[in-house]
């Protein structure tokens, strides 16, 4: 339990003197040794991962945290939270907590410990309850759906790659959990086995990584509970385990070479029965889903076969866009359940919590992907925080020594410019293979300060970018066909035939009366429309970041790697950062803005103040009983230095609305 006199260190690290790289991580160090492993830089809440169970998340620790104001309590990420939920509430505006750090810091349990807090301090009349179960449901299903064990992560938030593991890692948890943990009927009604072993996607780097079965068989009884609480209905349910059973045995699935009559090269599937039980799973007819998988029609309704190779990659599109389709799905659905009637009109408190930084020994276009997302996020922070801050407080004409830091915008650029951005040239339309590609990016980023590319010291067909997190050489094999991941035609027309519900839905494409000759976005291309719109919809609210450290890479706690937590606080800026908050302010409000809301707090302001609404301000804050430091005047905002300051604000002002409600019913009742 944490406690007040046992408090190691500094709690923020803007009190610490003299600021030094040094000074700031022993700091970090000697609370993470006793377990003190939040610290603040002012608001922002830096948390390390102690990999193991901490006594620091309880009820009644939620309600202190959520009664008193942040900052009288050691740093907790509790007291985010509570910021958050009270902004959201005292001043009815949007809120976001941004969560960053790289893969394993602990950025999907912050989110978690969240969620576990709102739905404590949250009230309880039953609409409410009901949408907090819902919540805590929806999370059990997402991260068995959308989570898998990674060589830097056990639970690694991924986005879909079913087929290709790479070495180290497990695939989405839900198979694993399907597996050990179904009932005997279950399984033989989903035609499965046992056995892990016996699936060729659930062991791609050849031993199968653990986590207890036990776990795994537990974890299925959250699942399917999950899915009930949530109000999936008993046929959903089977209709989804349904598809989870046949993207396993689809990856089963064995091409061997064969000659056709015409000389040619085809294929024919050399464990048949698993196609057969396939079909019978997905109520299809065996001759369409066997043909669209071994052959291709390439001009009017001429067919051509596929070589063993060629329908093998078929079958992975198929089974990882299945799975993918099937995990948008089940967020959709997920969503619908959620959202109340009314929440069209209220403000909404959203946690982000993204796919870490990653950095393996081999990088391929999934890393590529995931890296650009952060450098975006990092982007962001950094004008919010860094940049954005700095130049208000120039502009409103405060005295200001200006603060460096690294400015990642190069990298973005290089991977987002529109002609030949890393990201771009995969889009090129006369890019069809990925030696072309290559080729591409040694034309156009080679000589770019954060690219490194046709060089000798490279391993062959790969290029690097040195991100800000750190340099990654990434191999371009099969970047093309994972970027275009398009399903042939075909197998959208054979999904779309199958007799189960759920498949219309999921490849409405396949329908042969509605065929649409629009392209679909490549990957990258979409990722990039969809994370833009993020950032957009988070400018504008208030935002509250959390800054995820991770110890050491070998998942073990006590193990603080000064190396490893130097590099992250390099990268990361957050020396920049104190130094910004040393001098700066946490928040600010225009003139009128700040009187409307404060003018209650002094007889002289209210109920109106008829002078400038400057003068106004001065009036108010002469009255009350907090020191004019805490303040200063810019041209058009009051700054405001500390968030206690902040609070206090809001303490006085509810505790004034109180008496004033009080008064109001004295008056009333004299009156009768
Ligand atoms: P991530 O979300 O940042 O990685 P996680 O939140 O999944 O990382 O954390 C990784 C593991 O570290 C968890 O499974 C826990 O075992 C442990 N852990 C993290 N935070 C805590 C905590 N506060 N207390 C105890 N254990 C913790 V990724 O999703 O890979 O970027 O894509
Ligand atoms: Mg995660």
């Amino acid at each position: 339990m944490l406690s007040l006199e046992q408090e190691i260190g500094a709690w923020d690290s803007v009190l610490l003197e003299p600021l030094s790289e040094d000074i700031f991580i022993s700091n970090l160090q000697q609370r993470f040794k006793r377990d003190h492993i939040y610290t603040y830089i002012g608001n922002i809440l830096i948390s390390i991962n102690p990999y193991k169970k901490l006594a620091l998340y309880s009820a009644d620790l939620a309600a202190t945290y959520a009664k008193r104001g942040p900052f009288q309590l050691p740093p907790h990420i509790y007291a985010i939270a509570g910021s958050a939920y009270r902004w959201l509430n005292d001043r009815n505006e949007d809120q976001c907590i941004i969560i960053t750090g790289e893969s394993g810091s602990g950025k999907t349990e912050a989110a978690r410990i969240i969620l576990q807090f709102l739905v404590l301090v949250s009230g309880n009349n039953s609409e409410v309850k009901l949408t907090k179960d819902r919540l805590v449901q929806a999370n059990t299903l997402l991260e068995a759906f959308g989570n898998a064990k990674t060589l830097r992560n056990d639970n690694a938030s991924r986005f879909s790659r079913v087929t290709s593991l790479s070495q180290g890692d497990r695939n989405f948890h839900i198979f694993y959990q399907l597996l050990t943990g179904a009932d005997i009927h279950l399984l033989k009604g989903l035609k499965l086995q046992r056995n892990v072993e016996h699936y060729a996607i659930l062991q791609m780097d050849g031993h199968c990584p653990t986590q207890t079965e036990e776990e795994d068989r537990q974890l299925f009884l959250y699942t399917r509970s999950a899915l009930d609480v949530l109000g999936f209905s008993v046929e959903e349910v089977v209709n989804i385990f349904r598809i989870i059973a046949v993207v396993l045995k689809l990856g089963n699935l064995q091409f061997v070479p064969c000659n056709n009559i015409d000389g040619t090269e085809g294929c024919s599937i050399s464990n048949d029965y698993e196609l057969y039980e396939i079909c019978e799973l997905l109520g299809a007819e065996h001759r369409w889903l066997q043909r669209a998988l071994t052959s291709r029609h390439i001009d009017d309704g001429i067919l051509a076969d596929l070589n063993a190779q060629e329908a093998s990659r078929t079958r992975d599109t198929l089974c990882k866009t299945l799975y993918s389709r099937l995990f948008t799905w089940l967020i959709n659905r997920i969503n619908d359940i959620i959202k109340s009637k009314h929440l069209g009109k209220r403000k909404v408190l959203g946690v982000l919590d993204f796919y870490g930084f990653e950095m393996f020994e081999k990088n391929s276009f999934e890393q590529l992907m995931i890296n650009y997302c952060n450098e975006k996020l990092q982007q962001f922070i950094i004008s919010a925080t860094l940049k954005d801050e700095q130049e208000e407080i120039i502009k409103e004409g405060l005295e200001w020594t200006r603060i460096e830091y690294f400015n990642n915008i190069n990298i973005c650029q290089l991977l987002e410019h529109e002609n030949h951005g890393i990201l771009s040239l995969l889009d090129e339309s006369h890019v069809l293979c990925d030696q072309t590609y290559l080729t591409r990016v040694e034309q156009c980023c080679a000589g770019h300060s954060h690219c490194l590319a046709a060089d000798p010291s490279l391993p062959t067909l790969s290029f690097q970018i040195r991100h800000f997190a750190g340099p990654v050489t990434y191999t371009v094999r099969g970047f093309i066909e994972k970027n275009r991941d398009q399903l042939p035609r075909e197998l959208s027309r054979a999904m779309f035939r199958c007799d189960h519900t759920l498949m219309q839905a999921l490849f409405p494409e396949g329908n042969p009366k509605r065929c649409t000759l629009k392209r679909t976005l490549s990957v990258s291309n979409h990722l990039q429309v969809v994370l833009n719109s993020l950032l957009k919809s988070l400018v504008g609210r208030q935002s509250h970041y959390i800054r995820c450290l991770k110890p050491n890479e070998l998942k073990q706690s006590r193990i603080f790697e000064v190396a490893l937590i130097q590099h992250q606080v390099r990268y990361l800026g957050l020396i920049s950062t104190v130094q910004v908050w040393r001098t700066g302010f946490c928040y600010r409000l225009s003139f009128p803005q700040f009187l409307c809301r404060y003018k209650l707090l002094c007889c002289n302001t209210w109920p109106r103040w008829r002078g400038s609404p400057i003068e106004g301000v001065s009036v108010l804050l002469r009255s009350l009983p907090i020191p004019t430091a805490e303040f200063t005047f810019g041209r058009t905002k009051l700054f405001v230095r500390s968030p206690r300051t902040v609070f206090e604000l809001e303490d006085f002002r509810r505790s004034r609305l109180h008496d004033l409600a009080l008064l109001i019913q004295k008056c009333y009742r004299g009156y009768r």
